[in-house]
């Protein structure tokens, strides 16, 4: 009995070991909300359900749980479908797996949210083959043949990168400091992924329209708080006049208003810098409110209904267009964001 009960406490302590090592490996980020991936074994698709895989890039922001939390109201069982949901982890290689895992499931739809834009073409073509449509949502791919994927439903977040810089340029013209040398630097997204090019490639292109606009630095904190604190400090410890921060998301805006409060600089308009933000989340709004943020270009995390519509029309036989945009505006310090905050889902 004694030596049983033993193996079991070792077995236990074993178990422990193991699950801490899991928790361990993965990215604190990650851990908070995850939303778990299909029960293996506990359910199955009825027989008329429409059975859904999706492979979601990670839980790296705020507004990646929105996007994550409105497919997992908008895809119900009630509603008729099965949803597969797999986490990649901010790891391209995991979404080919999963996309793989898909394809011998047979499942009905794959909806892919690419980490990046290229690297997809090997397994979209495999999913073609299969006689799976593939829909691409938030971020773009880059493929050959852009008939492995039925279309795409997201953000057009070079024009996001372009809002922002016109907001820029206006803003500076009604402060009288229209020629004035304005030194800028980028936290960036994740490299190559479209949130990250659109917007810096929207910014750029105001940009060249400004000379007197002085570009200090690029360096991705790859959409996370953590990272972008880091670069943050950084930036401050190597440029002594950095005028305005383009932050390609609000997390990163997060970490980075830390970073310089820390260094005992003033944010907002009568500050030492202003920050430009990416995603509009009520947390970054709030910081709006109070003239921290300067202005937040949105970015609409609610794609899952324009998702369902285009799987319904495909179900009924109908076409689609192949990119289909989310409607989206901004947000700065001088508007009433509290009333504005009211009537908002997120
Ligand atoms: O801005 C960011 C997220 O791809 C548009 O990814 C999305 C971006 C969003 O991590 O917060």
């Amino acid at each position: 009995m004694m030596v049983r009960k033993r193996k079991n406490l070792f077995l236990f302590a074993f178990l422990l070991c193991f699950l801490l090592l899991l928790a361990g490996c993965s990215n604190g980020n990650d851990a908070a909300i995850t939303p778990k991936s299909e029960p293996e074994s506990e359910s199955r698709p009825d027989e008329d359900d429409i059975v859904i895989g999706i492979s979601q890039v990670g839980s790296e922001s705020d507004w990646r749980m929105m996007n994550t939390k409105a497919y997992m109201d908008t895809f119900t069982e009630e509603k008729g479908y099965y949803l597969i949901f797999e986490d990649g982890q901010q790891k391209q290689e995991n979404q080919v797996k999963a996309l793989r895992k898909f394809i011998l499931k047979d499942v009905d739809y794959i909806v892919l949210a690419p980490i990046v834009e290229t690297g997809w073409d090997a397994v979209l073509k495999e999913a073609q083959d299969a006689g799976i449509p593939v829909i691409i949502v938030d971020r773009n791919v880059s493929v050959e043949d852009e008939s492995l994927y039925i279309c795409r439903v997201g953000s057009d977040l070079m024009q996001e990168g372009r809002n922002a810089g016109e907001w820029l340029a206006d803003y500076l013209e009604s402060r009288g400091r229209r020629n004035e040398k304005i030194n800028i630097v980028t936290l960036q997204g994740t490299p190559g992924s479209t949130a990250q090019i659109g917007r810096t490639s929207g910014f750029a292109e105001v940009m060249e329209k400004h000379a007197n606009w002085n570009m200090l630095e690029y360096q991705s904190g790859d959409f996370t708080q953590a990272k972008a604190y880091e670069v943050m400090e950084y930036f401050l410890d190597t440029y002594d006049d950095i005028d305005v921060v383009i932050s390609e998301n609000d997390n990163m805006t997060f970490g980075a208003i830390e970073a310089i409060k820390e260094a005992g600089l003033k944010l907002g308009k009568n500050g030492d810098i202003m920050i430009i933000s990416f995603d509009a989340v009520r947390d970054a709004l709030l910081l709006v409110q109070k003239g921290e943020i300067m202005a937040d270009f949105e970015c609409n995390p609610i794609i899952a209904p324009l998702v369902e519509e285009t799987i319904q029309r495909l179900e009924r036989g109908e076409a689609v267009e192949k990119v289909q945009y989310i409607d989206e505006t901004y947000f700065d310090y001088r508007m009433d964001i509290e009333t504005l905050l009211e009537s908002r889902e997120y």
